[in-house]
């Protein structure tokens, strides 16, 4: 039988019926876009509460609207369901499960190992598997491979088609979407890559196929890691900065007047997300096992880790011109998501800093439009009900994360003393002694 022709003309005629298993931030929407190119889809996530909001025709996830979901079910196009079994009747899945970090700063490949041994029960000749979760490279070789195949009933590259293809979903971003940002496909043999690159070339508008799973893993990491070094360069360059006395923001506003040979990065009062701070530890952990420590990201990462704990000191030395000891003082922090804008509060330096005043003895009161509560850990809080009211009373309002809805022209009016961590009061704060900025 040659399932590589036969699986390639179900790609081609959409008659293939496809899996995503892991519905959120990045199944979903891959699930979408498959069953828009004209496949039959089915949606597999454990969590019952996801199943019921799509069969509701109502979607979890900021880039699906509700309309698409509603669309795509009443046609039968997208089904959701959490039931594993329905595994043994599908062509090709894509696996877009969590890989974070456990505690101790180790991954978590819980997910994988979990979905695999769910995979290995259905898994049967014909079918092509995609991996989408960051992870180190090897993985889907070493884990995924292996699992699906120790029983030795099935043969890589004859009748399963394995490959490693990095999600690039960036939350909340409307200019490039999961159809057209291209994606870097890497099979585990070259026909592995013929097949999955057949299946995601029919609703994908780019598909950049790779010589090994190993390199699409590599590259997303690289995507990354190149990302958070950088990031982690630039709050080094504030810190010295505030050592020298100089204007950090504005250095990035003359460095960035260079057309070439220079990519703009900002400092922050830490690194949130999860993707920049956990894909790079990916590497370095995998790197450990072969004897050799990734210096650059270890350093980018301590210290980035180290920004909630240097705004906190600026944030204290701000009250201090201001006679205020930072114990006792209220102070309102605006923004706790991890980014502008977005919902998302995973890894959020805000709940570092939040942490580190309340040690100093603040009183500390947060505000977010879009995160009306905080349960984490040990931290129990909700979004303050009177802005206005919170801002004037407090001893410093803190901008931890800019969300564009914020008035900070009037912030700036109404509160006795701003430290701006994201210099979202621009020039106007530079000239305005009420304001500090990181
Ligand atoms: N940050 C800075 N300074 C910067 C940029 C970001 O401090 O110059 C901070 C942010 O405040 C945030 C964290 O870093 O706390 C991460 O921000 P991010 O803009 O990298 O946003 P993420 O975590 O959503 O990253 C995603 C990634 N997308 C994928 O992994 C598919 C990343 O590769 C994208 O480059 C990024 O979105 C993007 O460009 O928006």
């Amino acid at each position: 039988m040659n399932y590589v022709k036969e699986l390639v003309t179900k790609f081609e005629n959409k008659s293939a019926r496809i899996g995503v298993l892991g519905l959120g931030y990045v199944g979903l929407p891959l699930a979408v876009v498959f069953a828009q190119a004209g496949f039959e889809v089915t949606g597999i996530d454990p969590i019952e509460s996801k199943i019921k909001s799509l069969e509701q025709g109502k979607s979890y996830v900021l880039d699906v609207p509700d309309e698409t979901i509603q669309i795509l079910t009443s046609t039968g196009k997208l089904k959701a369901t959490s039931d594993f079994a329905v595994l043994k009747d599908l062509d090709a899945v894509s696996i877009c499960v969590p890989t974070p970090l456990r505690k101790t700063g180790d991954p978590d490949l819980s997910f994988i190992f979990s979905v695999a041994d769910s995979l290995k029960k259905y898994v049967h000749p014909g079918m092509a598997v995609v991996l989408e979760s960051t992870t180190y490279p090897g993985t889907t070789r070493e884990l995924i491979l292996s699992k699906l195949t120790e029983d030795n009933t099935l043969k890589v590259g004859e009748d399963l088609f394995l490959a490693f293809s990095p999600e690039r979903v960036d939350p909340g971003r409307i200019d490039y979407t999961t159809r057209n940002t291209p994606k870097v496909i890497g099979g585990i043999t070259p026909a592995c890559l013929e097949v999955t690159s057949s299946w995601y070339g029919q609703a994908l508008e780019k598909v950049i196929p790779v010589s090994s799973a190993e390199v699409a893993e590599m590259a997303k990491l690289l995507e990354n890691t190149f990302r958070m070094i950088n990031i982690g360069l630039v709050n080094e360059m504030a810190i010295m900065c505030d050592r020298l006395g100089v204007d950090i923001w504005e250095v990035i506003e003359a460095a960035s007047t260079k057309p070439f040979g220079f990519m703009k990065f900002q400092p922050g009062p830490g690194l949130g997300g999860h993707c920049i701070p956990i894909d790079p530890l990916y590497l370095s952990w995998k790197l450990k096992t072969l004897n050799y420590s990734t210096r650059f990201i270890n350093l980018a990462s301590e210290i980035n880790t180290g920004m909630p704990r240097f705004t906190v000191t600026k944030i204290q030395d701000a009250l201090n011109t201001h006679k205020k000891p930072i114990n006792g003082s209220k102070i309102l922090v605006l923004g706790v998501a991890y980014k502008p804008d977005i919902d998302d509060l995973r890894e959020s330096p805000a709940l570092d800093i939040i942490h580190l005043l309340q040690e100093k003895g603040a009183q500390v009161q947060y505000h977010d439009p879009f995160i009306p509560s905080i349960n984490h850990d040990e931290l129990r809080m909700q979004s303050v009900a009177d802005f206005d009211k919170a801002v004037k009373e407090a001893d410093c309002v803190v901008i931890v994360t800019n969300h564009s809805l914020y008035d900070y022209t009037s912030i700036m009016r109404d509160a006795k003393l701003v430290f701006d961590a994201r210099n979202a009061t621009g020039d106007a704060g530079k000239d305005n002694p009420k304001v500090v900025k990181l």
